[in-house]
């Protein structure tokens, strides 16, 4: 049994209720969520011409191996209408492997933790309500979090 910190990003459609589903989705096939955090409106990362985010983050424990992981978020990224597109553009849900216990992982289409979680206020504000403690990369949650921007990051939920 693995424990595994996700990440959820959505700013198509209805975000909350795909965050949503990707949760329940995830729990039929097999991820137990143990806890999650708010819901946060976060302005767009990386190409700032589209809407604004809605960004969650959740814990689980799972039997799944990282690629067995990957494999069904990305079924359920595709169940709940995901096209992959442009490159960080806009996108229905999105769904990340942050980490996978202790585990690092570099390969073709795999790499744990993500690579640019550390330098993200969207990922780390809601981090913070679940795992502050967690140490990733070598320093806690809550560290990586002070030395990021968090303005115009927004609870909402
Ligand atoms: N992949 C590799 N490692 C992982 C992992 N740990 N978890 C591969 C999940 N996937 C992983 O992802 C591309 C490939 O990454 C997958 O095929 C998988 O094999 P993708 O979701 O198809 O593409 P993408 O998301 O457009 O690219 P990328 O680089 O993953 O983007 P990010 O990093 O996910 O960023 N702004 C705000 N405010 N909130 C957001 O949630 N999200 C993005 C997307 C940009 N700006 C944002 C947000
Ligand atoms: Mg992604």
């Amino acid at each position: 049994m693995a424990e595994v910190l996700l990440g959820f990003g959505a700013n198509l459609g209805d975000p909350i209720a795909a965050i949503e589903a990707a949760l329940r989705r995830l729990a039929a096939e097999g991820v137990r969520i143990t806890a999650r955090s708010h819901f946060y409106r976060t302005p767009a990362w990386g190409k700032a011409d589209q809407p604004d985010f809605v960004n969650l983050c959740a814990a689980g424990s799972t039997t799944l191996s990282p690629r067995g992981l990957l494999d069904v978020i990305q079924s359920v990224e595709a169940a709940l209408g995901r096209e992959r597109r442009e490159r960080w553009g806009p996108r229905v849900i999105d769904i990340d492997i942050l980490t996978y216990g202790d585990h690092a992982f570099d390969e073709p289409g795999l790499t744990i933790p993500h690579p640019h979680l550390t330098e993200r206020a969207f990922v780390l504000a809601p981090l913070l309500d679940i795992a502050p403690d967690r140490v990733i990369a070598g320093r806690r949650v809550r560290d990586w979090a002070a030395g990021v921007d968090r303005g115009g990051i927004e609870r909402i939920g």
